[in-house]
């Protein structure tokens, strides 16, 4: 195939305008026509899969997480690297209208540099490739600077890049058997032609319905940044209390002890993330109350605010997992809201909803007991980031987040289990789940190889609300060794604990197992995360190097 399409590129003369024009003037016009319009059909095809590209890139990115948009972050990288003249120069010219113009421009290069990879892709298998290998390197080297380096983060500008050489590939791949055909008969010409056509009209169609998709997706959510980055959030009336410096033991390979947003693991049946307008947000509490409340997120900044670290975790998280995080939240009391609406006797359960219809059903003692339950607007210091449920959801200490942690919240039913279930209990999963006394082992990771002598075990035990009295080690199947137990932030929030061991060489198994401050030690029986919450006790085998 590709020495037939080299030879026929040879016969037809240069890519380009004009050449041999003379010796092919009686020959019937698709024969004709095809070589003149080779390189600009080229450039078309060149557009088109970088246009299939981009939208490939922003359509993940709505899915997944708006601050993985490689246009956004490759515009933002531009913003920040212009000199602050040329700034003001391009804010005068454009006044507000100075996004759209940088958009405009980068939409401008971005077909430029694609229509030469469509032409340079004709005339050498991949050298359009290798262009559009540069735009996703590009896009990947500007979400880095913006985003955290996650999986998720290397992948998806490299996807979209994939995306468009594919289609590169094919378009170019058809562009040249029409010249082939072109040089053998107009039939085969003007069948080739078509399919040519229909390819690039297809890819263009499709690029441009996912284009307007993601134009919608994009302009929610930057619309929802912006709202988040005007937000100035009060100080809390109560602040948190300081971290104890001796709980954290700052071990290599231990999990830090408040979690950073971005390293926060993140949970929900959300497609696309929810945007929600702080501006037309409220919170109704409704059902079976003396009076219907609303609250405006206005209203909400002006309460009395509690900061507390509450560390969450997640019903799936199997033993061992790592869907469990503590971050310092600010919000406003449930118990406090509820009690404006007065929930009526009889009532035992408050079924929140998010924006986007998901339902978590908490028990209404958990909510009006005097736990810090909060109606969160801030995650460490910051607005809540978009994926963690922007602006305001509920963090409750003690339950697993499916029963509790509704991101995006905009109501609170009061109501009672007979007559309503949250979104996962239909689904196999309890109605109640109060979290698990657990613990894990992070250092040494399972399946190291350590050196012989002193080895530091280490991890983490949390039983939120209640609170870790104990953590113990054992051996190969040995008697329970008392590790050192760090001193908590709360009872709300996880515990670090470590153990130094001599250990000569040879194969060992590792366990571990907390014990809560009534002296509840956790269910040592394996079992999976459905319907309430894994138990058993982590387990890692270390292989000890003399
Ligand atoms: N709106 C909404 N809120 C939700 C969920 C969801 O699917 N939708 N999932 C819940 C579950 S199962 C968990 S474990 C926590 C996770 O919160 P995070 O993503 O901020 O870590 O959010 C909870 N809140
Ligand atoms: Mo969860």
């Amino acid at each position: 195939m590709l020495e037939i399409v080299k030879s026929s590129r040879e016969k037809g003369g240069a890519d380009d305008d004009g050449a041999g024009q003379g010796e092919r003037a009686e020959v019937p016009v698709p024969h004709q026509s095809v070589p003149r319009a080779g390189a600009r059909w080229a450039a078309a095809a060149g557009i088109t899969a970088a246009a299939g590209g981009v939208v490939a890139g922003e359509l993940l990115a709505g899915f997944a997480s708006p601050s993985l948009s490689p246009l956004t972050a490759v515009g933002g990288a531009i913003i920040d690297a212009v000199p602050p003249g040329i700034k003001d120069w391009a804010v005068s010219l454009f006044g507000t209208s100075d996004k759209a113009a940088l958009l405009v421009g980068m939409a401008l290069v971005i077909a430029g540099l694609a229509a030469l990879a469509g032409v340079l892709e004709r005339r050498r298998r991949f050298a359009g490739a290798a262009v559009m290998g540069i735009f996703g390197l590009t896009g990947l080297a500007a979400v880095l600077t913006r985003s955290q380096v996650t999986p998720l983060a290397l992948l998806l500008p490299l996807l979209a890049a994939a995306a468009a050489v594919v289609l590169l590939r094919l378009l170019v791949r058809q562009l040249q058997a029409w010249e082939d055909a072109s040089s053998a008969s107009p039939a085969a010409a003007a069948v080739s032609r078509r399919c040519f056509l229909q390819a690039l009209g297809v890819g263009a169609g499709v690029a441009a319905v996912g284009g307007v998709l993601a134009g919608i997706w994009r302009s929610a959510a930057i619309a929802a940044s912006e709202a988040r980055a005007r937000i100035v959030l009060p100080g809390p009336a109560s602040p948190a209390p300081l971290v104890p410096p001796a709980a954290e033991s700052g071990l290599a390979g231990m999990p830090a002890l408040v979690t950073p947003n971005p390293d926060f693991y993140r949970i929900d049946t959300a497609l696309v993330v929810p945007t929600v307008n702080p501006d037309t947000w409220s919170l109704r509490v409704t059902g079976m109350v003396a009076r219907d409340v609303e609250l405006s997120f206005a209203d909400l900044l002006q309460k009395p605010l509690l900061e507390r670290h509450i560390t969450i975790a997640c019903v799936s998280n199997e033993v061992g997992g790592d869907l469990i995080g503590n971050a310092r939240w600010l919000g406003w009391p449930v118990r406090e809201l509820l009690a404006l609406a007065v929930p009526q006797p009889g009532a035992d359960m408050v079924l929140s909803r998010s924006a986007d219809g998901w339902t978590a059903g908490t028990p209404l003692d958990v909510l009006t007991d005097d736990r810090d339950t909060l109606l969160a607007v801030g995650m460490n210091g910051a607005p809540l980031p978009l994926e963690h449920g922007f602006p305001v959801r509920l963090v409750v200490p003690g339950l697993y987040g499916y029963v509790s942690a509704t991101k995006w919240v905009t109501e609170l039913k009061v109501t009672r289990f007979a007559d309503d279930a949250g979104y996962w209990t239909p689904r196999g999963w309890s109605a109640r789940g109060p979290i698990k006394t657990s613990s894990r082992i992070d250092v040494p990771r399972s399946g190291r190889a350590v050196s012989a002598g002193t080895v530091v075990l280490a991890g983490i035990a949390w039983a939120q609300h209640t609170g870790i009295r104990s953590v113990e080690v054992r051996i190969n199947r040995g008697p329970w060794r008392e590790a050192e137990l760090a001193t908590g932030i709360s009872v709300d929030t996880w515990y670090q604990w470590k153990l130094a061991v001599d250990l000569t060489p040879g194969q060992y198994e590792i366990q571990v197992r907390a014990t809560n401050v009534n002296g509840e030690p956790q269910d040592e029986t394996a079992r999976p995360p459905a319907p309430d919450g894994a138990t058993g006790f982590h387990t890692v085998r270390v292989d000890v190097k003399s």
